[in-house]
This record gives structure tokens, sequence and C-alpha cells, in this order.
């Protein structure tokens, strides 16, 4: 396959003003009619005299030319697109194509997802419907009649607004939709179906009458509430932080089972994975709310920072990706808990983020080449891309910030353009230089911070040394250094903080400090400090960076126990659990600190504080994280030494952990709100370690809370933990929880999961006897992440295991699953890429089975990239 490179990147030769298509959808074969209005770009800097467009797997049926036919020496087919010969400057060109969704596996392009036929355009899927200019920077005005058979499809939408429908003899209806705003192929979409929707409405500040609508499919009319309630908090939230404002006079949602990814943003016609629009306190549990309302926001927010200002090219996906997630973040901490959604994001980030940069697939925030853009929807252009933009935000404040998004919509609306663009806006509106800064977005991999404090008593100054460093990635052996936002505060010997003075300030400052790191190595003086302070460091998580500092144990549990800023509480917390977490991986005899359980006992006892900032500062780094702070990740060493670790709090703190459990019983009637949430979490935290004692009474508490069937949270953490065990129950009632949702595909894969990530030794056995299940398809995306996916990223014990199974089980599916739909695969099959962290007989194994892979025949682009870049 190959390489395309950012540097080579050149203006579109034609320019498309309209786009006219007719869909003829039927069950043996799709017909497509488009009618191009084309012309030279006078932009371009490079002039051919064909017209070259992309298709894949299209059959001609007739190409004209300004009404003419054009003769087949006119033009030339191959397998990625159609030339048309010596065209003129500006004019029309016609072409109708055959198209059989019914057999697209792959799900990009037009498909069918059981009875509905529906399209992911998102990155080059459009080039599967027609011929096009396939490039978000050629954007136009898309007229598009659907016509189908209306008894199977009574409901067919499009992008914009509709016409009125006629029905044709044949028992066939058709409608027109006509969208005004120009857009990039990528954002086209359709859907054809027998659906219900609920409707609502959203009043725009300027008096825009906005009709929201949800489709599905009939059985699942009653669960669409949350995500309609998630989507007009969305526009309200907008409107309020970001002045933005709804477009159309239509909004719709369609919730579909068979989706590649999460959602899709198509202009006022969302196409969303069903995951993330279902959901009733019956079926869906709190993270399932929350994903929704986050989903559901993202997509939204998309309408702007992606559709009426969209990407250049796609090295550029960034721009409204990092952008677009960097607000619904924001949103949802609004809407719930602030300090806990920012826990939860950068636990995220550090767990995938950190190990994709730290690996065979780093790249930067825009990455300069790609073999296959599918495999660029990842945590670094996303999860990354928006802490680069929260850290312009925390450079700029707030109010510059607003200037510098208010300036962007201003001068980019309607354009395509570069994520260099949107830093100029941010250096206009905050009147200073982000050249540097820029680098963000250039270079790979997690900066780490070295600092060192130093308190001159007799001077009342406290010193910091920053000394930044970057680790090499591939293909940049060597780093400039960053422009860092470092907030920092320091806490006084009673836990207060202190006013912070740097030398040559007139006023002592505000407590905490946003330091900017800009040179490898730095110096900051404190003054007037009238103690030795504990430093508190990368307040809020103010970069994603890694920070070394050398504190003992007693500084940690102090700040874990006084610090003003709540991530870094947490933090602490985590940075003590995980050095006395390794510790055991080396020695399973070292002691624990006493104060480290009694820190424990603290949080579990304190009732001041929010449920769910305790339930994430009393909840372990992950065995995956863990191993990714060893040299060599010792699979067996770190799962041991979690499970001691575990048992020891819960022995330890048996009569609080049983207290908590007790006094967070969430009782009435299921809300998704933050605070029951947080009550939930800290709840089935505590059963989670009552339960590593083996005690038949907690058994019981936890079957009854399974039997007591109140909100699907409480459901699945009960039979997750029972999954884990060897007790006898757990078969029987694993059974009865498939008989009783075998008619919902999103409670099952919710099964499959905990089934695929349970501790127990024979867990492989079970997965592939899963594989035969009834309810199992490896053709459904969703199914193979919860329990393919679930098994290897969920259960690096058994994953791992010494013998290879996992690996050979892994390789086999992601051969078997790249004939039906590469981009699934190719997520699969990251899961090994990492294999040079492992000892040497896993490496030999793990590159046994990537080998294989590589060397199969047809294997596709998108996995071949993966799999050769993880080798090299
Ligand atoms: N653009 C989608 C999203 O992230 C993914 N295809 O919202
Ligand atoms: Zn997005």
């Amino acid at each position: 396959p190959s390489t395309v490179y950012l540097k080579d990147y050149l203006p579109p030769e034609f320019l498309i003003d309209q786009v006219m298509l007719w869909f003829d959808l039927d069950e043996t074969e799709t017909r497509v009619r488009s009618r191009l209005e084309l012309r030279r770009n006078p932009a371009a800097q490079s002039r051919s005299p064909d017209l070259r467009l992309h298709g894949e797997q299209l059959e001609l049926i007739s190409l004209s030319l300004d009404g003419q036919p054009v003769a087949p020496a006119g033009y030339l087919q191959d397998d990625e697109g159609l030339t048309v010969r010596q065209v003129p400057d500006q004019f029309v060109l016609e072409s109708e194509v055959r198209i059989l969704p019914q057999q697209n596996t792959a799900l990009e392009g037009l498909y069918k997802s059981g009875g509905l036929f529906c399209t992911q355009c998102e990155a080059e899927g459009f080039r599967k419907i027609t011929w096009y200019l396939d490039r978000p920077d050629v954007m136009s005005r898309f007229t598009t009649t659907i016509c189908a058979d209306k008894q199977r499809y009574p409901v067919l939408l499009s992008n914009g607004n509709p016409s009125d429908t006629v029905e044709l003899e044949d028992g066939r209806h058709r409608i027109t939709w006509t969208d005004p705003f120009p857009k990039p192929a990528y954002l086209f979409a359709l859907v054809a179906g027998d659906l219900r929707a609920i409707e609502d409405s959203h009043t725009t500040p300027s008096g825009r009458e906005v009709t929201l609508r949800i489709y599905v499919e009939p059985e699942n009319i009653d669960k669409c509430d949350h995500a309609m309630a998630s989507l007009k908090r969305a526009m309200a939230w907008d409107e309020q932080q970001y002045g933005r404002e709804y477009d159309l006079d239509i909004y719709m949602i369609v919730a579909v089972n068979d989706f590649n990814m999460g959602a899709m943003e198509n202009k006022g016609l969302n196409i969303f994975n069903s995951k993330f629009v279902l959901a009733s306190p019956a079926t869906a549990t709190d993270r399932d709310f929350q994903g929704i309302e986050s989903v559901i926001a993202h997509e939204y927010f998309h309408n702007w920072t992606g559709n009426r200002i969209t990407c250049r090219d796609w090295f550029q996906l960034s721009l409204k990706e990092g952008l677009t997630v960097f607000r619904d973040q924001e949103f949802s901490a609004d809407m719930g808990s602030r300090g806990v959604k920012r826990i939860e994001d950068v636990r995220l980030l550090r767990a995938h983020q950190f190990a994709e940069d730290a690996g065979p697939m780093a790249h930067p925030v825009r990455p300069d080449s790609y073999m296959e853009i599918n495999n660029f929807y990842t945590v670094t252009v996303y999860e990354k891309g928006a802490e680069v933009v929260r850290m312009q935000a925390n450079l700029l404040g707030p109010e510059a910030f607003r200037g510098g998004t208010d300036l962007y919509f201003e001068r980019f609306d309607g354009q395509a353009v570069t994520t260099d663009d949107f830093v100029q806006c941010m250096a206009d509106a905050g009147q200073r230089d982000l050249g540097q800064f820029k680098r963000w977005y250039s270079q790979a991999g997690t900066p780490e911070l070295t600092i060192q404090g130093v308190y001159d008593a007799a001077q009342q100054t406290y010193t910091l040394t920053v000394e930044q460093h970057c680790p090499a990635t591939p293909g940049q052996p060597d780093k400039e250094p960053f422009l860092i936002p470092l907030a920092v505060g320091l806490l006084d010997d009673r836990g207060t903080d202190l006013a912070l003075r740097l030398a040559g300030d007139s006023d002592p400052g505000p407590t905490t400090r946003m330091l900017e790191i800009s040179e490898p190595r730095q110096q900051f003086v404190f003054e007037q400090v009238p103690v030795a302070p504990v430093p508190s460091l990368l307040r809020g998580f103010s970069a994603p960076v890694k920070v070394r500092f050398d504190y003992s144990n007693e500084q940690l549990m102090f700040l874990m126990a006084h610090d003003s800023d709540g991530f870094s509480r947490w933090d602490a917390a985590q940075t003590l659990a995980q050095r006395i977490l390794l510790q055991l991986v080396d020695d399973p005899d070292s002691l624990v600190p006493e104060g480290f359980v009694q820190a424990f006992r603290q949080a579990l006892q304190d009732s001041a504080s929010d449920p769910a900032l305790l339930a994430e500062v009393l909840t372990l780094p992950a065995e995956s994280y863990l191993g990714d702070q060893m040299a060599e990740v010792d699979v067996e060493g770190i799962h041991r030494a979690r499970e001691q670790l575990k048992t020891l709090l819960a022995s330890e703190l048996k009569t609080e952990l049983l207290a908590v459990y007790r006094d967070n019983e969430v009782t009435g009637e299921y809300r998704p709100d933050a605070d029951a949430i947080g009550r939930r979490s800290l709840r089935n935290l505590a059963l989670g370690y009552l339960m590593q004692l083996e005690d038949q009474a907690i058994q019981a508490l936890c079957i009854a809370q399974y039997r007591a069937g109140n909100n699907m949270t409480d459901v699945i953490t009960a039979l997750s933990l029972l999954a884990d065990r060897d007790i006898p129950e757990t078969a029987e009632l694993l059974e009865g929880f498939y008989q009783q949702w075998r008619d919902d595909p999103l409670v099952l894969d919710k099964w499959f999961s905990l089934q695929a990530m349970s501790k127990r030794p024979d867990t492989l056995e079970r997965v592939k006897g899963l594989l035969d299940h009834p309810a199992f398809s490896i053709a459904n995306p969703n199914k193979v992440r919860s329990l393919i996916g679930a098994f290897c990223s969920g259960n690096p014990v058994r994953f791992h295991a010494a013998d290879g199974a996992g690996y050979r089980f892994l390789s086999d599916r992601v051969l078997e699953l790249d004939q039906l739909n590469p981009q699934v695969a190719a997520r699969m099959v990251r899961l090994m890429t990492r294999w040079q962290r492992y000892d040497p007989a896993r490496q030999r194994l793990m590159q046994t089975q990537l080998e294989r892979i590589l060397h199969t025949s047809g294997v596709s682009r998108d996995v071949y990239e993966i799999v050769s870049k993880s080798l090299e």
C-alpha cells in the first residue's frame, strides 16, 4: 500500500458547486445517479487536462459530459477511481452506477444494518457510493432524491430539509432532501427503513424553531428520552458557552445496530451506534447514560466545529476532533461533577494515549503521513488533541480563549482549514506568539518533566527547577522543547495553600500559578515562603505530560489528605498506590505502609466529600497501566500484586467497606444524576473489595444485589464480580441473565464482556465457546468489541497467557474479521502491537502471530499498516 504525506498536499484542481443524487434502493441492487457541476479551481497549483474522481466498487452504467455520452476512449476506470480525459474548464458530469449495499460488510459507504439502509462516509466512504472528489476541502451543495419500496422503507432521510413525499405506482415512494449548506462528501448521509421517531423542539436565541427527531427501530421507541434530553441540554450549552446556534429547521438522529464507530455528525442527520442512543434504567448502566449524553453532545457540537468549519485534509483531523472532544468534556463537566470528569478523562488519556505515544504507532496530533486514514481515528488525535486545545485555554484564560473561538468561527465559517489556522486565532485573540506551542501538533511523544524543589529557610525562598525531555518516537529521534503550562501550588505544613509570589512580583499572587515551561531547563523562585512547602504539581492536569518529583510516601499522603485541587489529591493517591503495587510486584513480602491503609480508611469514612470522587481515589491503577510503568511488563506479577493489595485492603477495612455499602444505597426511582451515580459507584467499589474476601455472607450480599435488579449498574456489577469466581450459583445466574435479555443486543454486549473479562483461568476457553453462541456475530462491531476486544484489552493476565494461546486466538479472529470489516480488524490487531514491552518469550509469540498476519495474502491496507509498523 502507498503512503500519503501531508507535505504533498495540493488544493483540488476542480471544485463542485452542486451535486444532485438519485438513489434507487432495492434488495438486489441499488442504483445511484449523480449530476456534478464542476469547474476548475482558480486556486489550483497544478493543471492537468483530465479530471480524476475517486470511486471504489462501483459498476458503471452510464457516463455523460454536458449531456453527451462519454465514449469508451474518453475515460478510464480502475480500482480506485475514474479518469475523464480532456475535460473543459466548466461542465456537468452525469453518471449512473450499480452498488450492492446488502453485501457491504465493511460498513463504509452505503450498507444495510438489519432491515435499514444507512451510510457511513467519514473518512472516505462516499467514494463507494458514487464517483466524486472525495476530499474534505471540496465543499458542495447536495440535493438527494431517494426512491424505495414504501412498505419496507416508509422513512427516507438525508441531509437538509425535505420535500413532500411522492407516491409512485409500483408500491414505491420518493422524497427529495436539499441541504443549503456546502459540505464535504464525508458529511453526506442517507437512511431508509421502518423507523419510529420521538419528536421535540428547540428554539434558538435568534428565534429559530428547530424540530428534533430521534429515529429508532419500533421496539426501541421507549428508550430515546435520555438521548433527547441530552440533545436539548447540548444545544442550550453551545448557545450559552460558545454563542453557537443550530442552522437548519430539523435535526435528526438515527440509531443503528451495526456501526464501526460511536456516531457520526452528518449534517442535520447524525447516524449513531445504538449504544449511544438507547437507554432505560433497566437496560443501561450509569456509564451508558453518561456516554450517551457526551456522544450526543459531541456530534451536535460538530455542527460548528467540523461541519460549518471543516478540515482541509485528513491530517487536520484533530482540528475538528480535538476541539470537539474538548467541548464535550467541558459540557459533561458542567452537567455532572467537574472534578470527577477530569479524573476520568485523565485516567483514559494516561491508560491509552500515553501507551500509544510510547509505542510503535506513536504519531503527532497532526500526523505527517498515513497509509489508511481510518487508522488515525486515535486517542492521540482525539484525546491528546483535546488536551492541546485545553492547554491553549489554560495559557489564554477563559475570556481570551472565548475571543479566540469567536474569531475562529467568524474568520473561517464555510471553509476547510488547518490546525495552524485555529492556533492563529488563539494567538490573535490572546495577543501572543504561539509558534513554539504548535510543536504540540507536530511532535509525537509524551513530554516528561523532572522537577526538583529546594527550600532556603534563611532566604525564605522555594526554588523549583523544571527540566523537560521528550522521548524519541518513530521517525522523530530528537524533539524541540514544548511550551507547557504547568499549574502549581505550594502547601504549608498544615496543608493550607500559600499565596504564591514569584521573584519580581509586587504583590502575592493567587494560590495556583500557571508556570510556562518553554526551555529544556528552567528555574522558578518563590519568595516569602515561611515554611518548607509541599509542592502540588500539574494541578488539574494542566498539560498532557508526565511529572517526576521525588515525593516521600508521607508527602503523597499529605497531598492526598489536604490538596485543595481534587485532581491532585487523586493523583497523589494513584502515585502512592502505584509505588506500593510495583514494590509488591518485585517482592510479594514487601510491607504496605500502614499510612496507606489508614488513608484509605479515612477516605471510606469521609462523608463530606463527593462519593464519586472518593470512588476514584479508592480505585487502584489498572493492570495494564501498571505494566506501562515497568521496564518489562510482568503480566502475572502485576495481577498477583493487585489482587494481593485489594485483598489486604478488604480484610483490613472490612467494617468500613460494609458501612459504605450499607450507607450509600440509593433508594427510590432510578436517576442518572451526579449524586446517585457517585453513590452507586462508591457502593459498588466497596462491594468489589469485599468480594476479594471469598466470604459466603458477602457473596450472598452480591447475589442479593443481583437479584434485586434495581438498575443495570448494580446488576451488572454484581454479575461481573460473581463471574470472576467459582461460585456454584454463577452459571445459573449467567444463563438466567441471558434468558432475560436475549432480545436486547446492547444488554447482551455487557453479558459477553463480563465473561470475557473474568479473572477465571478458563476464560479463554469460555470466550471461544461464546464465539459460537447464537447471540454472537463477528459481523457486528459491538459484538466484536464486547467479546474479543474486552478479552484482549480488558483481561491482560488471560490474554497474555504464557503459552501464547491468547495471541493465537486474536490473530485468528483478526484474519477472519479482515475479510469482512478491515476497519474493525485493524482496531483489534492493535492490541498485540506493543509486543516489545514484554519478556523475550512473549515477544516471540506475538511476533510470530504478527508475521503470520502480515504474510497472509489479501490482508487489508488497514491491518497491513498497523502490523507492518509494529514490526519495524
Ligand atoms: N467524526 C466521528 C466522531 O468522532 C467519528 N467518525 O464524532
Ligand atoms: Zn468527533
